[in-house]
């Protein structure tokens, strides 16, 4: 049966009911659920305690998603116990620590956690195949009762979130996490949302808080960043993703690394480059794109994804020249045993100026993932452009071209589709190459590379594979010869 309110809960506990003073009770939204918590918390003594919380979750899958989340281990043991069945019915409750959660000592809370030992890995999964039994039973129940009706905002977290496998932190720590991030200034504004530097623990974070309407963005992001095998140097770091909110107030939220150099759109106003430092950023850059492209077979391997909106504004310097790429709210994952594109439901497209030829003339294959991988390459050769122009080389070293974006001399500021569709589909323009960049060995080579990622056929484009292998060589050779 399907209450047509909600649920009156037993309410305890600072962080589950910080104005408990409703006679201890909580009332949940229509269908939400009552829970009960222990935990492990460690006195200011250094004792360990158990401390209990009670109180109330909201309805559907975001809370049914926290009641099955927090049965596998997190930093600080906790196990949660949820029901909806009546009144108050979390007071008959007993959540208990299983043995080998109670006295365990917490994991690290770091970025990039370890591998857990065995013991604790196979304890885990048991536990986890009984929670995902009972919640496959639970969810079924539900379903009877429920009759088909459409999943009710704000949606499910993505599976690797709530089951702390891929490459991030399991739900609750990631939760921890954004709990504990002080805002502190905002460094950006886009058509997503906002990105601000923030602390956690004292150490600096970026966090992008995404608009409620990019509710799509911020899921794909989560996704892709959790995927197996995604962590990379040249890929931006990850640290957390929290949803927060009521049904009709939502804040969603990413964590990463934070580098103070900003994007390389930013970067590359003021600064000027000498060969070994563009070397370092171009090699870095498509070092990132290749291990995004690539698919590592095995039970633990990673799909390719394709980005879709590669721009210098994604791309971040980091403090040793390095770059790392950003925002995968657009990007694609090939499912290699279905052979299919797992295309994001996403209405948004990639950046205007910045669209392959194919994608402008609207001939690209949505279902040959080959075809975006081509796509991200023409927009590669553009951001390979940005940064030649700011590369000082030859005998007048100064010499460098100002900033500019690509066809910032044919396109208004913000070109439409059609403006771009005449210059890059009609025309056939690319970016002009200055002739001093055949001064300089390092530049001449990389104007030679990106005009073969441009190249207007996809498939005569070079792959991120390619264009690494080659400047690796290039950058071998170049050693001996500088010295
Ligand atoms: C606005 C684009 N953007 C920058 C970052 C992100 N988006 C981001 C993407 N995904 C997740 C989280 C964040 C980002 N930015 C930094 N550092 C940074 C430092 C200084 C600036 C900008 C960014 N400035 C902008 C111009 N004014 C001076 C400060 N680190 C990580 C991610």
């Amino acid at each position: 049966m399907r209450l047509s309110r909600g649920i009156d809960c037993e309410c305890a506990g600072a962080s589950a009911c910080p104005d408990g003073s409703n006679n201890g009770t909580c009332t949940t939204q229509v269908n939400g659920y009552c829970f009960a918590t222990v935990e492990e918390v460690e006195t200011e003594a250094g004792l360990v305690e158990l401390e209990r919380t009670a109180g109330c979750l909201p309805p559907d899958e975001s809370g049914f998603m926290q009641c099955k989340s927090s049965q596998v281990p997190h930093r600080h043991p906790k196990v949660i116990e949820c029901c909806n069945e009546s009144d108050l019915c979390n007071r008959r409750l007993q959540p208990r620590l299983p043995p080998y959660l109670s006295g365990t000592e917490p994991p690290a809370l770091e970025p990039a956690p370890g591998p857990a030992p065995s013991l604790l890995v196979a304890a885990a999964l048991g536990v986890a195949l009984v929670a995902f039994l009972a919640a496959a039973l639970l969810l079924c129940r539900r379903r009877r009762r429920a009759g088909k009706r459409p999943p009710s905002p704000p949606a499910a977290l993505p599976a690797d979130l709530s089951s702390g496998s891929g490459s991030g932190l399991p739900l609750l720590v990631q939760r921890t996490v954004a709990k504990q991030i002080q805002m502190v200034e905002s460094i950006g504004k886009g058509r997503y949302g906002e990105v601000w530097l923030a602390r956690w623990r004292g150490e600096r974070v970026a966090v992008k808080v995404f608009f409620t309407t990019e509710e799509a963005s911020w899921f794909r992001e989560t996704e892709i960043y959790q995927t197996v095998l995604m962590r990379h140097e040249n890929i931006l770091g990850f640290i957390a993703a929290d949803i927060k909110g009521t049904g009709s107030w939502t804040q969603m939220l990413l964590i990463t690394d934070y580098h103070e150099r900003g994007s390389l759109h930013d970067y590359l106003q003021t600064a000027v480059l000498d060969p070994p430092a563009l070397l370092t950023m171009a090699y870095s850059v498509v070092s990132g794109l290749a291990h995004l492209h690539m698919d590592i077979f095995g039970t633990k391997g990673k799909p390719a994804i394709a980005h879709r909106d590669i721009k210098s504004k994604n791309i971040l310097v980091k403090r040793n020249g390095q770059c790392a790429i950003a925002d995968f709210g657009l990007a694609v994952r090939f499912v290699a045993e279905r052979d299919e594109v797992d295309i994001a439901p996403n209405t948004r497209v990639g950046t205007r100026r910045y669209m392959a030829p194919e994608v402008l003339a609207e001939t690209l294959q949505v279902t040959d993932f080959e075809a975006f991988k081509m796509a991200d390459m023409y927009s590669l050769g553009l951001v390979l452009w940005e940064m030649c122009r700011r590369c000082a080389a030859g005998d007048r070293a100064q010499q460098v071209e100002p900033y500019a974006l690509p066809y910032h001399d044919v396109v208004p500021p913000d070109p439409s589709f059609d403006d771009m569709h005449a210059v890059v589909v009609a025309r056939g323009m690319r970016p002009p190459i200055p002739s001093r960049w055949a001064k300089h060995p390092a530049v001449a080579a990389l104007a030679a590379l990106m005009a073969e990622c441009w190249h207007h056929n996809p498939p005569v484009r070079l792959t991120a594979l390619r264009v690494k292998k080659t400047l690796a060589k290039f950058h071998a050779d170049c050693d001996v010869k500088l010295v």
